[in-house]
């Protein structure tokens, strides 16, 4: 399967809820949704995924859901995204098989080289920088982290589309797909913009 390179992670906020934030995503031409939602219940996120999904399978786009391996089957997302404290990517595999994607989140080469052999697609490299969407975050690479993470791929032959993550601003979008990145996974750049419709258009022209 082909991965979008821009991948729109849900959250909720004044103006969109996170089935609001999702359809405006779809509707604005994004087509690789992340559903993540770390406070809910099994049963919210089996609610609001299956709601996500509905919307999702309209516009013909990849869905995929943080953390939950065990609700890709029974939501019917065409993946998940695993950080440092879920599952393991090779036990992930071995329950979801080849055809579902799981991505990985990464902060540095190590972590890419150990994601790439145990079978990840694909990996979230960040946080460019601070953001308030995720707690927790792992040290901030900036964009020279970026080129030097990914020049040690290309010299060791570790070839998996990378996404950058973490406080990425519009303005970065070039520079970091100078560095060799694969695409860009985002929330606030377009949930906190002031018209989340237009800012999915102007990324679309830089990602294009
Ligand atoms: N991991 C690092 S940042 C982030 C995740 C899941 C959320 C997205 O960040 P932002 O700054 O809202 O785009
Ligand atoms: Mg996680």
């Amino acid at each position: 399967m082909k991965l979008e390179k821009i991948q729109f992670i849900t959250h909720s906020n004044s103006k969109y809820n996170y089935l609001e934030s999702a359809i405006m995503a779809l509707e604005s031409g994004i087509r690789f949704i992340q559903l993540r939602m770390k406070d809910a219940s099994i049963d919210e996120l089996l609610i609001m995924g299956k709601l996500i999904k509905k919307e999702c399978d309209k516009y013909n786009a990849t869905f995929i859901i943080d953390d939950y391996v065990e609700l890709v089957n029974e939501i019917g997302t065409n993946g998940v995204h695993l950080g440092k404290k879920d599952m393991p990517i090779k036990e992930a595999r071995k329950i979801l098989g080849k055809d579902k994607i799981i991505g990985a989140t990464a902060n540095t080469f190590e972590d890419i080289v150990k994601h790439y052999y145990d079978g990840a697609d694909y990996i979230g490299l960040g946080p460019l920088r601070f953001t308030n969407t995720k707690q927790g975050l792992s040290p901030i690479l900036g964009i020279e982290g970026y080129k030097d993470i990914i020049n040690k791929c290309k010299a060791n032959n570790i070839n998996i589309p990378i996404y950058a993550i973490g406080g990425i601003r519009l303005e970065d979008i070039g520079l970091l797909q100078s560095t060799g990145v694969y695409g860009i996974a985002i929330s606030s750049l377009i949930l906190e913009s002031e018209d989340p419709s237009n800012t999915i258009k102007e990324i679309n022209l830089i990602i294009q």
